[in-house]
């Protein structure tokens, strides 16, 4: 089963929308395996996004990232990461449809409320980055077959 990693960046926190950011991800049918609420540290945040080090507005991004709290989760499921990307919507608000997490509460691109993996070595690199394995659970959803 596939897993990737997500974030509520610290303005998804800020602004209330928690609860329904994940309530978007469980009703969808992806399982939550991992969840917490932490400051990111500065240098995991640039890790984190070491592919755009030499973009100009990294600074600011790392800045951003680890102003505030920020919930960070592993989410699997089926497709889960080409999923998870469609449900947050266009990485520029602008260009976001209605219906998805960016599309639905934001316009600009520095203040777009949630990251998801891109790829599935992406996924892997940042959930190792985030999480020890025993804090990633298993187990199963009623509507992904037998609970018990
Ligand atoms: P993310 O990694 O946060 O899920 O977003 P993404 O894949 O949709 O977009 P990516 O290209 O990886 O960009 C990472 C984050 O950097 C900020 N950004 N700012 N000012 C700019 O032109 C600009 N471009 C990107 C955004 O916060 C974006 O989510
Ligand atoms: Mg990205």
């Amino acid at each position: 089963m596939e897993r990737t990693y997500v974030m509520i960046k610290p303005d998804g926190v800020q602004r209330g929308l928690v609860g329904d950011i994940l309530s978007r991800i469980e009703k969808r049918g992806l399982k939550l395996v991992a969840l917490r609420m932490n400051v990111m540290e500065e240098a995991t945040a640039k890790e984190h996004y070491k592919e755009h080090s030499e973009r100009p507005f990294f600074g600011s991004l790392v800045s951003y990232v680890t102003s505030g709290p920020s919930v960070s989760m592993v989410v699997e499921g089926k497709d889960s990461i080409k999923i998870m990307r469609a449900v947050n919507g266009a990485t520029n608000p602008v260009e976001a449809l209605p219906g998805t997490i960016r599309g639905d509460f934001a316009i600009e691109t520095g203040r777009n409320i949630v990251h998801a993996s891109d790829a599935p070595e992406s996924a892997e690199r940042e959930i190792a980055l985030h999480f020890e394995e025993f804090e990633i659970t298993g187990y199963s959803r009623i509507d992904e077959g037998q609970l018990y």
